[in-house]
């Protein structure tokens, strides 16, 4: 027998999978589609583990599914816009399109070689402009229906890599990519409208509970963030000096039944409101506390452990219950994006206000009886159950029938109404950066702000622009090369101006998905008929750190181009797998710890087969893989015995396998409907075990036996290939190939399971004396009464056991079980 050789197998097979295009959809409609998708590649260098553990992980999805029958759509592309590339340019004087398509080339040829099983003829990157073109049409298809629109306000800031950043973006105050600290800036910037969609999509996540890992959703339902509450207008009392100045100041409250408990109010220290109505002199305490403010993230901010902080404005709100007047102060605890930015603090229960009630010594007002010990003395607020106090119309109230009455109470005063606040901010989605689909967008003196007609896209990025010219400045390198930014206008044609601004790379990934219906058409973003068949992915395999960002953004572009009648679903992923991570002695891999492990020297030590067979047998796949408890070398080993029992194969294709031992046969069988349950339910490792154990019962059956001549280790010999071409594409086609057949065994189909070779061939009977289990026998399921209770008589244990007693009764149950009484 010779050994086995995956070098020479790599190198044979590819072009032979290529040639016969056996990962191509057929696109027959007599056969069940099925659309496998891994989340698109970033090409910042060559694939590394990770990479390999992910598309290991969707290939098996894909490659079982073909098996299964199912044509398969599974298509590959690349997220190619993007900052890293246009650091690199400006590092080495280049263009970003140089670094970026240089390392796709370097990915693909990776690709390949590690066999994953894509279409290769629907590869798509999001900076080519045949793909940006659509993007920016996309852009105008929401701009048209005003769901994108330009505001300026204070957005996020990253001072290291000069662009505004949308809240997804930023990660405990930090910079998602670069993790400096993000600050404000006043800036005009376009949104997408995704808090228009906040509601539907909460619930539509109905439609994906079970299917998507629950902490997703979970994820999601947070960042959307709904709360029930009210809408409350307080009046801010006018200065004596100035009678213009009352007004009137909405405030959002979960606690409505909670408004006699309202000690003071507060409004966000950073809001415009705060500066608009402070008493002229407060004025200055005020510009340097905002001073101090500006300097903090939201997450500082809200932190309940943090010593309180304000300033009064010298003003007072009336409350519209009880016409108190509570005193107006500005903090920092309250923000500015969030509900109205002004709050009625009660400070008896709510921890927060509590805290600057103490800080700054202000009345504690108890309005719910809990039980509970009185929060101004104990320091801790009560936010439990119980009747309402010192609340005039409401006392005796529990809380659910106190927010109704409040509810109820203000709105006939018209001061108020019930309200449904979301945490969901709209997406802010202009970059000050030069590597991106230009915002198609012309801005005219006297027309105001177009969208670039339709014959006139794409707006296509400069090619002479390089090195320096694209570093950040604080607005886009777009907006120095003048012969891109002037234009006319195509309204009045007028000398206008280009939007300089590029798109957020999260919205060049919202809609990919899509785009590989029809990855070169010309003439629309994506073929309605193909959507149709295939859309929407049935399974969507990608990391946990896109649970929010990706994941929602693509959810609501999906709402919204559902909406605008483009297409025939709501949501874009059906299923969701997060893979685990890839680590190093319980670590993630860093260059800083130095326990990276380079993909390309274990493929060249191990073959891709072993790698892949080890990335799916480690673990679940939503488990992560620690490498240094793995081993690559047993999987090659195991590999090349599963080889060697296709290589001892003697019988001929085709031959009879009914003739088989049935003891291997029900071995096969039982492997393939376990198999097929095992992979259904997401438990690809354990199908690795199986496969495993049923080449072990091959190699038994060869070295005993009828031998390798027997045609049930034939039968075992394909199986194991089939189920084999899962994990380790290049072993099982070699195995094919051996046993006679002709290329490729991705398509063989998975081998149809004998209900009868299931039925097992013996049962354990126990033998009991005296209650006592004295002996297990193996027998056959249909044995008789008489034939259990002579051989559990036979047995040499039980004779021994009876020694010297008289047997009283013998109780049978066949085929389980024999109790024998002694006197
Ligand atoms: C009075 C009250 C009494 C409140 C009480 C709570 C408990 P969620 O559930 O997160 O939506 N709030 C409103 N706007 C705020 C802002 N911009 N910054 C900080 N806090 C703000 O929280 C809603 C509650 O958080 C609101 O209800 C308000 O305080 C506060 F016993 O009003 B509550
Ligand atoms: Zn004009």
């Amino acid at each position: 027998t010779g050994t086995y050789d995956f070098k020479a197998a790599e190198s044979k097979w590819v072009k032979v999978w290529d040639d016969l295009a056996v990962y191509k959809p057929l696109d027959d409609d007599s056969k069940e589609r099925r659309y496998v998708l891994d989340m698109f590649p970033y090409p910042s260098g060559d694939l590394h583990m990770g990479h390999a553990e992910a598309f290991a992980m969707g290939d098996v999805v894909a490659r079982y599914w073909r098996q299964k029958g199912y044509d398969v759509l599974h298509p590959i592309g690349w997220d190619s816009f993007g900052l890293p590339a246009e650091n690199a340019a400006i590092k080495r004087n280049a263009h970003p399109a140089e670094w970026t398509y240089k390392n796709i080339d370097t990915q693909a040829d990776s690709f390949k070689r590690y066999g994953i099983s894509v279409d290769w003829s629907r590869r798509l990157h999001t900076s080519d402009p045949g793909y940006y073109r659509w993007t920016q049409w996309l852009f105008i298809e929401l701009y048209n229906r005003g769901l994108a629109y330009r505001q300026n306000s204070p957005v996020n800031w990253c001072p290291k890599d000069q662009t505004v950043l949308a809240n997804e973006q930023v990660v405990n105050g930090a910079c998602e990519r670069c993790g400096t600290l993000v600050t404000k800036k006043e800036l005009n910037q376009w949104y997408f409208k995704i808090t228009e969609f906040a509601q539907q999509l909460l619930d539509d996540m109905e439609q994906l509970e079970g299917h998507w890992p629950e902490r997703v959703l979970a994820m999601q339902r947070n960042w959307i963030g709904r709360s029930e509450g009210a809408h409350v207008d307080f009046v801010i009392e006018a200065l004596e000096a100035d009678a213009a100045s009352e007004r009137k100041v909405t405030v959002f409250t979960t606690r409505p039944d909670t408004l006699y408990g309202a000690t003071f109010f507060v409004v966000a220290a950073d809001a415009k409101l705060a500066a608009e109505i402070v008493a002229p002199e407060h004025r200055e305490a005020l510009d340097a506390y905002r001073e101090q403010v500006k300097a903090l993230s939201d997450i500082e901010r809200l932190a309940t452990d943090r010593e309180k902080t304000g300033v009064f404005l010298g003003r007072y709100a009336v409350n519209p219950l009880n016409g108190e007047k509570l005193p107006v102060y500005a903090a920092d605890y309250v923000l500015a994006d969030y509900g109205t930015g002004a709050i009625m603090a009660v400070p008896a229960h709510d921890q927060r206000d509590l805290d600057f009630a103490k800080a700054l010594g202000l009345p504690v007002r108890a309005v719910v009886n809990t039980g509970e010990e009185d929060p101004a003395e104990t320091g801790v607020a009560t936010s439990g159950e119980g009747k309402l106090m010192n609340s005039g119309e409401l006392d005796g109230l529990s809380k659910q029938e106190g927010i109704a009455k409040a509810i109820e109470l203000v709105r006939a005063q018209g001061t108020g109404d019930a309200y449904t606040n979301f945490r969901l901010r709209d997406w802010l989605v202009s970059r000050q950066r030069f590597w991106g689909a230009p915002i198609p967008i012309i801005h005219c003196d006297t027309c105001g702000s177009l969208p670039v007609p339709d014959d006139q896209l794409p707006v296509r990025l400069p090619d002479d622009m390089r090195g320096e010219q694209l570093a950040p400045k604080g607005q886009s390198p777009l907006a120095s090369n003048e012969a891109w930014v002037n234009v006319e206008c195509p309204k009045c044609g007028a000398a206008a101006k280009r939007d300089t601004d590029t798109m957020d790379t999260f919205v060049d990934s919202s809609w990919y998905y899509l785009r590989f219906m029809s990855p070169n058409n010309t003439e629309a973003a994506f073929d309605a008929e193909a959507m149709k068949k295939w859309m929407p992915v049935d399974q969507y395999v990608g990391g946990v750190e896109h649970a929010i960002l990706h994941l929602l953004y693509s959810r609501f572009i999906t709402k919204a181009l559902h909406d605008l009648g483009h297409i025939n679903f709501n949501e874009p992923f059906t299923a969701l797998l997060n893979q685990g991570q890839v680590l190093n002695g319980g670590k993630a891999m860093s260059k800083s710890l130095g326990n990276g492990v380079d993909l390309g020297q274990q493929l060249d030590e191990y073959g891709v087969d072993a790698i892949r067979l080890t990335m799916v047998f480690a673990s679940p796949p939503e488990d992560d893989v620690d490498w240094a408890d793995v081993s690559p070398s047993g999987s090659q080993k195991f590999l090349a015995r599963a080889w060697r029992v296709a290589q001892d194969v003697t019988s001929e294709p085709g031959v009879d396998f009914t003739a088989g031992d049935r003891a291997l046969r029900s071995v096969t069988h039982r492997t393939v409907a376990d198999a097929t349950e095992l992979l259904d339910s997401g438990k690809f490792n354990v199908v690795i075990a199986r496969i495993m154990s049923l080449v072990n019962a091959t190699r038994k059956t060869i070295d005993s036996g009828a031998g390798a001549a027997d045609p049930a280790v034939r039968e075992a010999a394909e199986t194991v290939a089939i189920l084999l071409s899962l994990v380790a594409p290049y072993t099982a086609e070699d195995m094919w190939e051996k046993l006679g057949h002709e290329p490729s065994v991705t398509l063989a189909g998975l081998p149809t399971v004998d209900p009868a070779l299931l039925v097992e061939d013996t049962v354990t009977a126990v033998v009991q004396v005296q209650g006592k289990v004295r002996d297990r026998l193996e027998v056959s399921p249909d044995v008789t009464e008489d034939a259990l209770k002579e051989a559990a008589l036979a047995s040499a244990t039980i004779q021994r056991a009876l020694e010297g007693k008289e047997i009283r009764t013998i109780i049978v149950r066949a085929p389980k079980l024999v109790n024998i009484v002694t006197k």
